[in-house]
């Protein structure tokens, strides 16, 4: 018997055209109850939700979205990104009962380049085609394992620093795995084989993209503001100009229960 829960968020990133990260759900359940005469064992309920809050440029955005709100969501839409815009989303990861493992999975669905528009080629950029882009190039892409407060602190494990085209590429590619929590790995805490508790709350996951070259620095813990944050775009060229990056980001948990060697490596994607 076995109870997965995965959902799954799109992020769209378009320059010049804008920005979209849309957020959708893919539900799987698969749970199991067994009946004999006048006896019924009913399977438990479990549960992932997700919540996001956005900023773009340091001022909140339009697309932020609640624990329950099911369904398709525009994770963030901005018609006019530029070299040095960044943002910020803090994903709250609820889990309605029980204990789970925990994984993430990225995965760059698109590094278009989209039209290659005269100002590109006058750049220098000379490829065209759907994985042919150079705007994964200039974007960075910063995760850390947050306490829900969206400060980095010293004391919060990174999970992901890259430069997106540093994600594998190419159509049907595996994508890259983050590890959160499973039997041999914990971005929240230092215990290892210890699985995330329903009752204990939320986790969060703290994220910070950059058009740019993104220098982050960790507050102390406790701090009620965050380091440093810069995204500096002065290196970027009209090379990225109409191009189009996708990447899905897609949560994965699954019963601890009976289920005690999980590697979020034998996460069947
Ligand atoms: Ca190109
Ligand atoms: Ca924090
Ligand atoms: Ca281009
Ligand atoms: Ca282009």
């Amino acid at each position: 018997m076995r109870k997965i829960k995965q959902k799954t968020l799109f992020i769209l990133i378009l320059l010049g055209a804008g920005v979209f990260l849309t957020f959708k759900t893919v539900q799987a359940l698969f749970s199991d109850s067994e009946t004999s005469s006048d006896n019924v064992l009913g399977a438990a309920t479990f549960d992932l939700q997700l919540a996001n809050t956005a900023t773009k440029n340091g001022a909140i955005a339009n697309n932020s979205w609640s624990l329950g709100e099911e369904g398709e969501h525009l994770f963030f839409n901005s018609q006019d990104l530029l070299p040095g815009d960044w943002g910020q989303n803090l994903v709250e990861l609820n889990l309605n009962n029980d204990q789970a493992w925990l994984c993430a999975h990225l995965q760059l669905t698109q590094n278009s380049e989209n039209g290659l528009e005269a100002i590109e080629e006058a750049a220098g950029d000379l490829s065209d085609g759907n994985w042919a882009g150079e705007l994964a190039t200039s974007l960075q892409l910063f995760f850390w394992a947050d306490d829900g407060d969206n400060i980095w602190e010293t004391n919060e494990k990174v999970i992901l620093q890259q430069n997106a085209a540093k994600l594998p590429q190419g159509d049907n590619n595996a994508g890259q795995r983050l590890n959160l929590i499973d039997a041999q790995n914990n971005a929240f805490g230092s215990t290892l084989n210890q699985p995330w508790e329903a009752a204990k709350g939320s986790l969060y996951l703290g994220q910070i993209w950059c058009l740019g070259e993104l220098t982050v620095s960790a507050a102390e813990p406790g701090a009620t503001e965050a380091g440093t944050i810069n995204c500096n775009g002065s290196e970027i060229d009209n090379r990225i100009q109409s191009d189009l990056v996708q990447i899905t980001l897609n949560f994965y948990a699954v019963q601890a229960r009976h289920n005690d060697n999980f590697s979020c490596q034998n996460w069947e994607l």
